[in-house]
């Protein structure tokens, strides 16, 4: 048996033991010597797994890894979901999104997931990068191919802000905010930001990549010196460390159910939760366009993701990007 196999098998059988099982017991279930079996388990306990011995009883599994695997992921998933039903968990990645970009050109199904454990080249919005360390946070990106204009196409950005927002509430009991168009704020601190991209034909997407970073467990010096804007991650909010794996989970499962609630009835559902938590909805703002700056209250979003600002005289004035204030 190939080694993985043989570490996968006893994996299995420790987590379906009802307490200790036995060194002999493992070596008869697993075809080797008692030798091999204890070997087998050093090379797991070294993969972070802890596995507790005592020679009379012997091994019992205390703890597992905070490791993202597909199989595991799948396992958490309703029945039939189409949001992951095909899973790529890399250990590296340049970027997850050119990895589901380049799936998707070949023909990937909608609903494939990329993960990767760590980014080198992790992208933000307009060149800018997107600090990625290894093992302590999430970067995924998803497959969809809705059948959109190109210009319904940022629907899809809120409809993920929503989800992300869904599941730090379920996971963490914190509350999130939105802040327009495509981050999420825990205490006026960015813990975690989208990047959508698309390839689109003139009137109908080809296909949309959704980019989620989300900052779960970096610590403090893991963040870039000269971010634009203050940041965290959830654990540094909450003090505690958030395992990846339930997050992970419960995300891909609200994306599916937005996602299959936005293909049946549309944008509204979507547009209505996504103006109960955005930050600055109904309040006054200023947005800063390149030298520009407007005032006025942040009277909505459009069906294409504009900010609508209601201006001194009375005009609603359409925003495609810039950098929202509350004032
Ligand atoms: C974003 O861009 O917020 C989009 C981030 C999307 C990242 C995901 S990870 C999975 C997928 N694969 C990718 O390659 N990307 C997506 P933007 O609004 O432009 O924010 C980028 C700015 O946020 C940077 O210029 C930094 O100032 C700051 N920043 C960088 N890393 C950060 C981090 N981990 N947490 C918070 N802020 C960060």
């Amino acid at each position: 048996m190939p080694p993985r196999f043989v570490q996968n098998e006893l994996l299995r059988l420790l987590e379906t033991a009802d307490g200790f099982v036995s060194g002999e017991q493992l070596s008869r279930s697993m075809g080797m010597s008692r030798t091999a079996v204890w070997k087998r388990i050093a090379t797991l306990r070294a993969a972070g797994y802890g596995i507790e011995a005592i020679p009379s009883q012997g091994y019992r599994l205390v703890s597992q890894p905070d490791l993202l695997t597909a199989d595991q992921i799948v396992a958490g998933l309703p029945l039939g979901s189409r949001v992951g039903q095909r899973i790529v968990c890399l250990e590296e990645a340049g970027s997850t999104n050119v990895e589901a970009f380049r799936l998707a050109e070949a023909g990937a199904l909608e609903g494939t997931v990329v993960l990767a454990e760590r980014q080198t080249a992790g992208k933000g919005r307009l060149g800018r990068q997107w600090a990625s360390p290894g093992g302590v946070n999430l970067y995924l990106s998803v497959i969809l191919r809705p059948p959109l204009p190109p210009y319904d196409a940022p629907q899809l950005t809120f409809l993920s802000a929503v989800a992300v927002a869904r599941t730090i509430e379920v996971q963490t009991g914190l509350k999130p905010a939105i802040k327009w168009p495509n981050d999420l704020l825990v205490d006026g601190c960015k813990v975690a930001g989208l990047l959508n991209e698309m390839s689109a034909e003139t009137d109908r997407v080809g296909f949309v990549v959704l980019g989620i970073g989300a900052n779960l467990n970096m610590t403090a010096d893991q963040f870039p010196v000269d971010l634009r804007y203050p940041a965290t991650s959830l654990a540094l909010a909450t003090g505690r460390m958030v395992p990846r794996m339930p997050f992970v989970t419960r995300l891909l499962t609200e994306l599916n159910e937005e996602y299959s609630r936005f293909l049946s009835v549309g944008f509204g559902p979507v547009r209505a939760e996504w103006a109960q938590r955005c930050n600055a909805f109904g309040r006054q703002v200023s947005v800063a366009m390149g030298a520009q700056t407007l005032q006025g209250p942040f009277a909505g979003i459009d069906h294409d993701g504009a900010l609508l600002l209601l201006l001194p005289d009375g005009r609603l004035e359409r925003v495609m990007s810039g950098d929202v204030t509350v004032v």
